[in-house]
């Protein structure tokens, strides 16, 4: 049996077409079913939907065999005991800083005044700022980072950003790209070893298909 870790949302609808390049086929939609292990048209293939921050930790402890991620979750929650063969080119975006638009972030940075950010990524930005030698302190949030500038609570927030719509629906404004983010597969050192025959094939499909698309 191969088992596959995906999150729900993006990273599972732009998988869809790698897997079947691969010749998997979900047979359940995990946004109407409340099935936690999705079966495949593969007998020993199946799915597993774990939260987008839990992909890592299922494939290096095991519950499954491989799994896709953002590189965002492997910077920020580490990659330990993973192989990573390939990036996917897929759920593309980038991480920036955003500020409220009436905020001078340029005048606050070159003062060496204190910023205080906002955001998931606490490892990203401590590390991002630190290089530019920005002090800042850093409040840790789950979701829904646009906020927190907005209630007087943040100067800044590091976040993903892919249209920017929702930074502008918010009145926010990029001011510093920190990187271009893009899914990687992930695949347990163990089962790469031990399931060879059935993971290298998956591995090929896969990079045949998104060296396709590029
Ligand atoms: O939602 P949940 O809390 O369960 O988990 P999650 O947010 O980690 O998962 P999910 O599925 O939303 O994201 C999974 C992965 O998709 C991320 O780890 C990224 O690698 C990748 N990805 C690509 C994105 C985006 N693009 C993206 N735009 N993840 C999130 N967003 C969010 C962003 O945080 C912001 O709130 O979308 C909003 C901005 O989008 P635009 O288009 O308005 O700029
Ligand atoms: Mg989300």
């Amino acid at each position: 049996m191969i088992t596959i870790a995906l999150s729900k949302g993006r990273i599972f609808e732009e998988t869809l077409p790698l897997l079947k390049a691969a010749g998997i086929e979900v047979l359940e939609d995990p946004d109407t079913s409340r099935k936690l292990i999705l079966t495949t048209n593969q007998p020993d293939v199946r799915v597993l939907v774990v939260r987008a921050t839990d992909v890592p930790t299922y494939v290096q402890y095991g519950g499954a065999d491989m799994g896709i991620t953002g590189k965002d979750t492997l910077l920020e929650h580490g990659s330990q005991g993973l192989y990573q063969p390939l990036d996917l080119h897929i759920a593309q975006c980038r991480i920036s800083v955003a500020v409220r638009s009436d905020f001078d972030y340029k005048t606050a940075v070159k003062k060496g005044s204190r910023l205080t950010v906002a955001t998931k990524y606490v490892a990203i930005a401590r590390e991002f700022f630190a290089s530019k030698g920005v002090h800042v302190d850093l409040i840790k949030l789950y979701g829904s980072m646009e906020l927190a500038p907005l209630v007087g609570m943040a100067d800044a927030i590091v976040d993903l950003v892919s249209t920017g719509n929702t930074l502008k629906a918010n009145h926010l404004v990029e001011v510093e790209h920190i990187m271009d983010i893009t899914s990687r597969l992930v695949v347990n050192q163990a089962a790469l070893k031990l399931k060879q025959a059935q993971i290298r094939p998956i591995i090929d499909a896969f990079e045949s298909a998104v060296g396709a698309s590029q």
